[in-house]
């Protein structure tokens, strides 16, 4: 593992797993989502993964105008990275989710790794059990879904990452989504130092659990030896836990509302950075480590800045 002394934290404000009613403090609004990220870089954060979501209804949105909106406003108050989904939601097409690349032509966006069953709803790990009452209109029939990364669908995003000078951040929610990031490095489609983020816990992906954290670290460490750095998201109530890991082993961290809207057991997060603050208290006095700043975090990924 490349390593870093500082650790970088990722703020992940909206995505598109949970559902507005299932909370109050999920952001929805541009200027909810605007405000939500410059919180979470105030507290910490040096970048800050950005979904759109439509206006109305909460639904999750591919419009490039809503991510120019989040993107300008975030960066017209801080100095953070601001990172765009390419997942998107499971229930968008490739071509719709790849489109805020040439259209911001960001620093980094996100990069999935592999096709999957994706369990939108509910989310495994959840501190508590989802009801009906939190089904919104526009899940109503639509809720099995394949979320669809195809060897053909990563290569076309990785063109157009690498037209627009954009670095992915490759989201590997299972070891053998590891093995597709090795194969793309040796085909030279990816330029070392590769950044991967181990996603924990997905409903179709690898558990959230101390042992497969473990063993993601040491496959990535096999096959990517000093050409990686790692951050970790822990979905549900496995954010803190996994996170610590994390941290304690090196590695980097990933919270927000898109991953898990509990601060602990019955306590609802008030906003990001609330999860932020959580995250840097227990990095410092736990782990023992500092918090990198956008331009450490910019160094040391190899960003365009
Ligand atoms: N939704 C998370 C499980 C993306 O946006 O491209 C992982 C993620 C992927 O954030
Ligand atoms: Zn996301």
């Amino acid at each position: 593992m490349k390593h870093h002394d500082d650790v970088i934290i990722t703020a992940a404000l909206t995505g598109a797993i949970h559902v507005p009613t299932m909370s109050p403090n999920l952001p929805v609004t541009p200027a909810e989502i605007i405000e939500d990220g410059i919180a979470a870089a105030e507290a910490g954060a040096s970048i800050i993964h950005v979904h759109a979501r439509d206006p109305e209804t909460g639904e999750p949105s591919s419009d490039p105008a809503l991510f120019r909106e989040i993107a300008s406003g975030i960066r017209a108050e801080t100095d953070a990275i601001v990172q765009p989904t390419t997942g998107g939601s499971a229930a968008m097409s490739v071509e719709e989710r790849i489109a805020t690349v040439p259209e911001l032509e960001p620093e980094t966006a996100s990069c999935n790794m592999g096709s999957m069953n994706f369990g939108m709803y509910p989310l495994l790990n959840a501190y508590d059990e989802f009801e009906r009452e939190w089904e919104p209109d526009y899940l109503d029939d639509s809720r099995d879904f394949i979320f669809r990364n195809t060897f053909g669908d990563i290569e076309s995003l990785l063109e157009t990452f690498d037209e627009c000078g954009t670095k992915p951040e490759l989201e590997c929610y299972d070891v053998g989504h590891l093995y597709t990031a090795k194969h793309f490095l040796d085909r030279g489609l990816l330029d070392p130092p590769l950044r991967i983020q181990f996603v924990m816990g997905i409903h179709g992906g690898i558990g959230a659990d101390p042992e497969q954290l473990t063993h993601m670290y040491r496959t990535a460490e096999k096959l990517f030896g000093d050409q990686y750095s790692f951050s970790v998201i822990g979905a549900g109530r496995q954010e803190f836990p996994l996170g610590v890991q994390g941290v304690s082993m090196g590695g980097h961290v990933r919270v927000g509302l898109e991953d898990n809207l509990y601060r602990g057991r019955g306590e609802l997060a008030a906003s990001n950075a609330d999860l932020v603050e959580k995250m840097v208290e227990l990095t410092k006095s736990v782990a023992g480590r500092e918090i990198a700043t956008p331009a450490q975090t910019r160094e040391f990924l190899g960003l365009k800045g």
